[in-house]
Order: C-alpha cells, then structure tokens, then sequence
C-alpha cells in the first residue's frame, strides 16, 4: 500500500467508526484500537504533510489545550431577536411588517423554523475550507471557539459542490439533542460526577472549553440559520429560503422542519403544529423564529436598536420553572430500586402542570445540597419525567428541614444495601415488599408486556393489599367473585376484565419474556433472545457464557437472566401461568427463513397515522424482518412518516429504498 492508499483507508474506517459512534450511538470498535488508528494515521500525516485532507479525521478530536480564548470581530453584526409571547403580538408584528412596506394584502411570505435552544455562532469558510468560528458575544465582538468548532460531527471542514463566495459566513446554533444530553448526564450520574442543568448549559460550557478534546467527545450539533457576510464573486438567491437550501447543498446543516407560510395566519397555524410536536423533537426549541423570506424586503425593513425588524421569535411555554419542594417520597420500583420522588407545589412548565419530579438517587439529594421547603428549579422536556436540577439557595428560607434517606424499605422494612459502584439504593426484600410485587404487577399487564387492558394501578393496588392477588400467576385465577364490589368494579367493567385477561393468554414468545420482568431485560433484549433461543425451554436452560452470544447481553445482563431462571419461586411462577393456559407460539428456524423478508432489516421512522409504528414493526418481523432503530449500510428499506427527520435523511443519503405509509401499506397487502 502506498503512504497516500493507507491515509485513505484510514480515513475512511475512522470516518465509519465515528459514524457509528455519534450517529447511531453504537460504538464499532474499542477505544485502544481506534486510538491506535488515529495515531498510525496523525503518524502518517507528520510525515507526508501534503497527503493530508484538510477534513481528515484528525482534525476533528481537538487539540491541545489554549490559554485563552482570542476575541473576533464579527463582520457584520449579529443581531438579536425580538419576541413575541402570544398570537396577538405576532400579529401587531405582521401589522407593523405590512404598513412599513405598505402591502396589507396579508400575503407576505415568511419562513418559519424552531428556535433552537443552545448557542449562537458564526463559521466562516475560505475557498470552501472551514477558517474561524466565533462565539456571538456581545453581538460585535465573539471569542474565537475554532478548534472547538471543528470537532463538531455535522459541521463540513470542506464544503461540498461547489459555487460558494470565496468567503463565506454562516450563522446558526450549535446545540446538544436530548439524547445526548441524557447519555451524558446518566454517565456523570453513575460516576458522582456534576450534571448540567439543561442541554443549553451543556452544549455551553462544551464549546467554552480550552481543551478541545473534551468538546469532542460532547454530542454537539450545528443548526445553520442564517447567511452572513459574504466576500467574493457568486449569485445568491432572493430569498432566505433558498439561501438556506443552497447551505443545505454544501454540507451545511438545516432544520428540517422549516416551512415557508403565508400570511400571520400560516405562522399561527405553524406555531400551533410545532408545539404540539415539542416533545416528541429530538432537541430542546424554546419558540418559533419567524423571517420575512424575501433579502429585498429583509433589507427594506433594515433593523431598530440591535434586532431586525423582519424577524421575530415566539416563546414556547418555559422548560424550567421554580417552586417550593414540599416534601420528598421514597417509591420501591421493580427491582427493588428506591427513587427519591419530590412533591411539590404544582407549577406550570413545559406546557402542563407538575407536581412530582424525579431526584434519581440518594447521591442526587447531596449533589444539589437539597432541603425540604427549598426553592428548586423543575425542568420538564420531552417524553423524559420532570426533574429537579437545582436549587435556588438565595432563595432559601430560614426553616428548611434536612432530607433523612431511609435505613429500611418503606414498603417493607427490609434492609436497604447498595452495590459496589452503584448509586442506587435497593430493597432486598423481593417478593416479599408489597412494594416490588405491585410494580413487578403492573409491568406484567403492561401494554407492551400481557397487554390486559383494564387493569389499572388503582386495581392492582386493591387486589395487592386485599390478598386476591400475590403474584403474576393469581391474575389468571380472579373470579368475578373476586372483582365484583372493589371500587369502580361494576358488571360490565368486571366482564371487560375478564375478557382482557382471558385474551392475554394467547401472546407472543418476546412480550412473555419481556413480562417476567429479569432485571435489564427491556423489550428489545426479549426480543433478541426470544429470537435467538426461539424457545421458552432453552432459554431457561441457557448458561451465561451462552446467553452472551445473544446482541444486546453483557455480562451483567446474562448473570441477571440466569440469576432469574434459577429461583424456585420463578419456575414456578411460570409454570402456573402455562397451565392457565397462557401460550405462544415458539419461533423456530423454519418459520423464519422462508418469511418473506427473511434476512432483510427494516427502519420505521416518523409518524404512522394508520397503523403506528409499534404495529407496524410487529408486522415487520412478523414477515421475518429485522427491525433496527438507526439506519446504516446494513439497512434494506425504511419506511418514513411524517415528521421523519435524520434516518430519513440519511437513507436518502446512502440510497436506500424508502416507503411512506400509503406504499407500505400496499407492499403488507402483498405479502399477506
Ligand atoms: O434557532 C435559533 N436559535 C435561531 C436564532 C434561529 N433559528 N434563527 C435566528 N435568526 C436570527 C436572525 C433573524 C437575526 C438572523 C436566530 C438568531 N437570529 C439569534 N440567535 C441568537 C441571537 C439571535
């Protein structure tokens, strides 16, 4: 291999290594061998200089720390943004927009995307090669955050195509998907370390760092907003919206979710759509920026003060808002587990109204040095539970009283032990805490478990402490004896009861597993062992060292599957549940490979408005796909909804067969 053939594939495996890595978070190769490559590579490169790319992947894990950060000049401003905080302020802004430019006709078009909650940047690019990046400062004046810059993944150290000024500047908002900033936060948890407070902070005090190879390894992403100052010879389009697709074309990343819309009434209807799909987006947006789309009038309106008057943001609801920590309570999960729960006084935020929130472990109450009575900042964001992620200690009252971690179960007054290493305190009651039972109850009757509709927490607390049921198996035994006259158990009630239980029996071999509720053994674990063992009989049979060959089970995992299998109490739990009938079929080899996606591995994004997707990935492997969450090389076709946004994307980039539901559906038609 000649020197430059080796720096090519060299950068090509680093280039899938981090692929792998960032985009779909699952990690191809060892830290040890990676760096090895890294290094063979840097090595490769010091000694032929001229073979080095100038987007070489050694340009993207940071460099050795700065004193300081130097400041930059921003060529142009970077304005600000006024706000609008209801529908009627947004239309004053319409009306002013319109009279200036004396066109009241209401059709002036405007482009509208999420605003973006992390911080804003300028990147300026020099014949297509990524210069300098700066922070925006004071809006004149930014630090120089260019080595941070370039190891953010989706930011083109090179541009693509061709035909852009010979220098470019662009502007947007480098961000952390929540994703990320769960991952990182979950890590520093497990490790005593401090949390950050939101994904702004996070992504904050990620590009602030002096050691770039710690921005490395931070999950940051750029989103471009803007075209800034531009030197040089080449046409840009009239209208921001076209700008943008044209950054979109040389690599620059764009929100997928900007629309342009006519009128303040298409900007109320955007608003409306974009906050019902808040948190279901894949990152924090804190509002709506609205743009007048066409430069001539962009420039007509010119700017007040330091914020143009062709632009406008329209807050969302607040993710965090304060109030007073009433007291906190200790509940016993599943697996014995004991989460500390703050009650507190309700408070709005995130668009609903909060009165629990999440302190995750005991090491939590210390980290934030929390007191009953204090003033906490509650964050509320996404699907994730509400959390409480700091407290206010100026606001501190006199008589605020410690938080006393309990020494014994509060459900069953066995012993509370905590594991080597571990942050999470655990009941070692078992079966014995009523606590555990309830909890290990409603995960077997789940909707994604047996499935029994109709049998809420309320019921099962009440059938719990009256006796009627101490185990999963009880269930198949109720009576309408047994139901009749428990609170809001009527005739008819008790009849839809009965019958949600007596149709669970006919399940699956992945939601059976899934129900039994073995520490870590989530649906997608079930499914691969159900896959993997196709029988219920050698799974239980199996030895660790051989449930290790199963994806997604580590040693940790296997010791807890075989752990489960081995007590007596268990087996014979399962046993009961088999002879009430509850059954399914095995998934043998042959059942498999003559399905008619046998082989093939399907992703299935965006939103489904006839089947969902949970259905929709049943059906998949029904008809023996594999049905993945990320799309890679691997992947045969996707099937995209609405709302579809990077596997989307990225299967249009590797050229994959995509599906949109009408197409899916017919292609189900077909095979069934
Ligand atoms: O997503 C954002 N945070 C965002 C910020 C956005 N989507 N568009 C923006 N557009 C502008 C103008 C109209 C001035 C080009 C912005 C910002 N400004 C902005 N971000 C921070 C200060 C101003």
């Amino acid at each position: 291999m000649t020197p430059e053939q080796e720096i090519e594939s060299l950068s090509t495996q680093l280039r899938r290594w981090n692929e792998a890595y960032y985009q779909q978070d699952a990690p191809s190769v060892t830290d040890a061998e990676y760096d090895r490559t890294l290094a063979r590579l840097r090595d490769l490169e010091s000694q032929y200089p001229d073979l080095r790319q100038p987007d070489s992947p050694t340009q993207r894990v940071g460099a050795a720390p700065l004193d300081g950060f130097s400041t930059i000049e921003h060529k142009l401003p970077m304005l600000s943004l006024d706000n609008a905080f209801s529908d009627d302020d947004l239309i004053a802004f319409n009306a002013r927009v319109e009279e200036r430019l004396g066109q009241t006709n209401g059709a002036l078009r405007y482009c509208c995307e999420p605003k973006l909650d992390g911080i804003a940047v300028s990147i300026i690019w020099h014949r297509g090669r990524l210069l300098r990046a700066a922070t925006r400062g004071d809006g004149y004046t930014g630090e120089d955050i260019t080595l941070n810059v370039k190891t953010v993944p989706n930011i083109p150290l090179v541009l693509k195509s061709g035909g852009w000024p010979e220098l470019l500047e662009v502007r947007g908002e480098v961000y952390m998907p929540r994703d990320g900033f769960e991952k990182l936060n979950a890590r520093a948890r497990a490790a005593g370390e401090k949390t950050f407070v939101n994904p702004r902070n996070a992504a904050a005090g990620s590009l602030r760092q002096l050691d770039s190879r710690i921005t490395a390894r931070r999950p940051l992403a750029l989103c471009a907003y803007s075209l800034g100052y531009t030197e040089g010879e080449s046409p840009l389009p009239e209208y921001h919206s076209d700008i943008m697709a044209l950054l979109g074309e040389w690599g620059l990343p764009i929100s997928e979710y900007a629309r342009t819309v006519t009128g303040v009434d298409g900007c109320i209807g955007y608003y409306n759509d974009m906050a019902v799909r808040r948190d279901g987006l894949p990152f924090d947006i804190d509002g709506i920026v609205y743009k007048i789309d066409q430069l001539a009038l962009q420039q007509r309106l010119g700017f007040v003060s330091r914020a143009p008057r062709w632009a406008i943001a329209r807050k969302f609801p607040a993710q965090e808002e304060s109030t007073e920590l009433i007291d906190v309570d200790f509940q016993v999960g599943r697996t014995g587990a004991i989460t500390p729960v703050a009650r507190l006084q309700p408070v709005f935020v995130g668009g609903v109204t909060v009165s629990n929130a999440t302190l995750h472990n005991a090491d939590e109450i210390d980290r934030l040095g929390l007191r009953l009575g204090d003033q906490v900042v509650v964050r509320r964001a996404g699907d994730v539970i509400p959390q409480v992620v700091s407290v206010l200690i100026d606001r501190r009252p006199s008589d605020t009283r410690a938080i006393a971690f309990p020494i014994t179960c509060p459900a069953c007054g066995s012993a509370v032990e905590r594991d080597e290493g571990e942050a999470v305190y655990r009941c070692v009651g078992g079966l014995v805490c009523p606590a555990q039972r309830k909890a290990a109850l409603r995960h077997f009757v789940s909707r994604k478990a047996m499935d029994i509709d109709g049998m809420g927490d309320k019921l099962i607390e009440q059938l719990s402490d009256l006796q009627l049921i101490t185990g999963i198996a009880d269930i198949y035994q109720l009576t309408a004896d047994d139901l009749m006259g428990l609170e809001r158990m009527g005739e008819k009630s008790v009849g839809n009861l009965l019958h949600a239980i007596e149709a669970s029996k006919a399940t699956t071999l992945p939601r059976f597993i899934y129900a039994l509720g073995i520490r870590e053994v989530g649906e997608s674990t079930a499914r691969q062992l159900a896959q993997y063992f196709g029988t219920l009989e050698s799974l239980m049979q199996a030895t660790p060292a051989v449930l290790l060959e199963v994806d997604d089970v580590g040693p940790v995992v296997a010791e807890h599957i075989h752990q489960f299998f081995g007590e007596v109490q268990n087996i014979s739990s399962i046993d009961r549940l088999r002879a009430s009938g509850v059954h399914w079929p095995d998934l043998t080899e042959a059942v498999a490979q003559d399905a008619p996606l046998a082989g093939q591995t399907w992703v299935v994004t965006g939103k489904l408005e006839v089947m969902g997707r949970d259905e929709a990935e049943a059906t998949l492997r029904a008809l023996g796909a594999k049905v993945a969450s990320s799309v890679s090389g691997k992947t045969h076709s996707v099937v995209a909804g609405p709302g579809a946004g990077s596997k989307l994307k990225k299967a249009q980039t590797l050229g994959l067969e995509i599906l949109d539901e009408a197409a899916f559906l017919k292609l189900l038609e077909r095979l069934q």
